[in-house]
């Protein structure tokens, strides 16, 4: 492989700032650093310096930050400037770098160098990517503690329990006459279970650190005016979407993000579900059917008062009969239906979560019940309140996660059924490889182009 080159970057936020900071990283970071501030500062020390252009005059005068190699972030020769904040400023600082034989960094490129040269594992590289999108202080404390390795470090402790069960097995492979104790041993079995205990609790995890990060796509959707776009408002806090009593006012999708206690809420509001000979608004209607069909939830709004004469008593029957979009709804996703403007039938707010589909009933005008959703939302989505200790994680772990764990599964099966000890020992080594997967040991380039990619500029 050829050697890596010198990469540069303004790392800090695009735009006008107090202090902008510069970041090079590679063999020729002592070189241009001579070039550039006319010495090469002692490592891991603040050294006040001018940054000099061609002629050795002065660019700016700021911070500079010498990391040799392999003491520092990527790996490589790193140097910080830290100048002035000024979007030209840094441009020209910058430019002089690029002249003197450094590349423009790709997004994602200091920390993917950090990956390649071991300082991080994958799911530490992500989870920087996670801590600097973080929409909410849940978030990134999770993020923080993966970065630090928590996901990382419990990943590796199931890696090492698989390694020890296949030692034991192979060793059964290849000493035949021990094969009787090997199965009968209740060291074993206790590993066994074990093992499956520790993937149960780390996928569970695993998904409220995924619920943190993606949070759930919920979609309003139901007939005109029954109410979906004052929902929308009332969960927002905000005049987003216009209400009026005008059927078919809603076309276009509109999104909005809210955040339920650290829960990450992704709410679309839709047309209102009709036949209808307007092409704008026959368009809407497709796009909400789309959207619903990858939501992780639809709320299906009723008008309490205009649809049921008494929503209360309304059984499913009477409820499909008046409402037959409901029949349309995409098969698969989950429904939840809102009884909304129970205000004007004198309903009162409440939640029957152990109906199919479950039944919230509120007023989107009043604002009474809309607590009784929110709690609804993160009881469906299976969300916590953020405990202490949690970090941050994505959906392809929590896949590789149930690969690893459905193939240890199997495994187990493969030897109390018929004691087959190769296909115990196989299946543990493409569950161990399924957990290498999230920390990168084995990972396509592809993967590591679509992760990195994601990154913003100087990261
Ligand atoms: N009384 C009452 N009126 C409501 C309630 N929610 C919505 N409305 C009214 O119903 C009409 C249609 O509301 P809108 O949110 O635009 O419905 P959409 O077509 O489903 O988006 C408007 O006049 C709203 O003010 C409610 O809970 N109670
Ligand atoms: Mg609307």
């Amino acid at each position: 492989m050829a050697p890596p080159d010198t990469i540069a970057a303004i790392a800090s936020a695009s735009g006008r700032g107090a202090v902008g900071v510069i970041r090079l990283s590679g063999p020729e970071v002592p070189r241009l650093a001579m070039a550039m501030l006319g010495d090469l500062p002692a490592p891991r020390t603040a050294k006040l310096a001018r940054f000099l252009d061609a002629n050795g005059q002065s660019l700016d005068q700021g911070l500079a930050l010498y990391f040799p190699a392999p003491a520092s972030f990527t790996g490589e020769e790193v140097l910080e400037l830290q100048g002035h904040g000024g979007t030209q400023v840094l441009d020209l600082v910058l430019r002089r770098l690029l002249e003197l034989g450094a590349r423009m960094a790709r997004p994602g490129e200091f920390t993917e160098r950090a990956f390649l040269n071991g300082k991080i594992d994958l799911s530490q590289a992500e989870a920087i990517a996670d801590l600097i999108d973080a929409g909410s202080a849940a978030a990134a404390k999770a993020a923080v503690r993966s970065l630090q390795g928590d996901f990382s470090a419990r990943v590796q402790a199931l890696k090492a329990q698989l390694i020890a069960l296949r030692i034991q097995v192979e060793a059964a492979i290849d000493f035949p006459d021990e094969e009787i104790d090997f199965l009968a041993d209740p060291e074993v079995i206790r590993r066994i279970t074990q093992l499956h205990n520790d993937f149960d609790s780390l996928m569970l995890a695993a998904h409220q650190g995924s619920l943190l990060r993606d949070g759930l796509h919920v979609v309003i959707a139901g007939k005109p005016n029954a109410g979906k776009s004052s929902l929308l408002n009332k969960l927002a806090g905000d005049e987003i979407a216009i209400v009026t009593d005008t059927p078919g006012t809603t076309r276009d999708l509109l999104r909005q993000q809210i955040n339920l206690d650290g829960l990450p809420i992704h709410i679309v509001d839709t047309a209102g579900l009709r036949t209808t000979v307007d092409q704008v608004e026959a368009e809407g209607i497709r796009r909400a059917r789309s959207e619903m069909t990858q939501a992780d939830r639809v709320l299906y709004i009723v008008d309490a008062s205009a649809s049921l004469a008494n929503a209360q008593a309304a059984s499913a029957d009477d409820l499909s009969r008046l409402n037959p979009e409901l029949a349309l709804l995409p098969s698969g996703v989950p429904v939840s239906l809102v009884f909304n403007k129970i205000d004007l039938v004198g309903g009162r707010a409440r939640v029957e979560e152990s109906l199919t589909p479950p039944r919230v009933y509120l007023s989107a005008r009043s604002g009474e019940g809309i607590d009784l959703l929110r709690a609804h939302l993160k009881l469906v989505a299976g969300f916590k309140e953020p405990e202490a200790g949690l970090f941050v994680s994505r959906r392809r772990h929590l896949e590789a996660l149930r690969r690893a764990r459905d193939l240890s599964v199997n495994a187990a099966g493969a030897l109390s059924n018929c004691g087959a000890f190769e296909l115990f020992a196989e299946d543990l080594r493409l569950a161990q490889c399924a957990l290498s997967e999230i920390t990168g040991e084995f990972s396509s380039d592809d993967l590591l182009g679509e992760i990195f990619g994601n990154f913003c500029i100087g990261k």
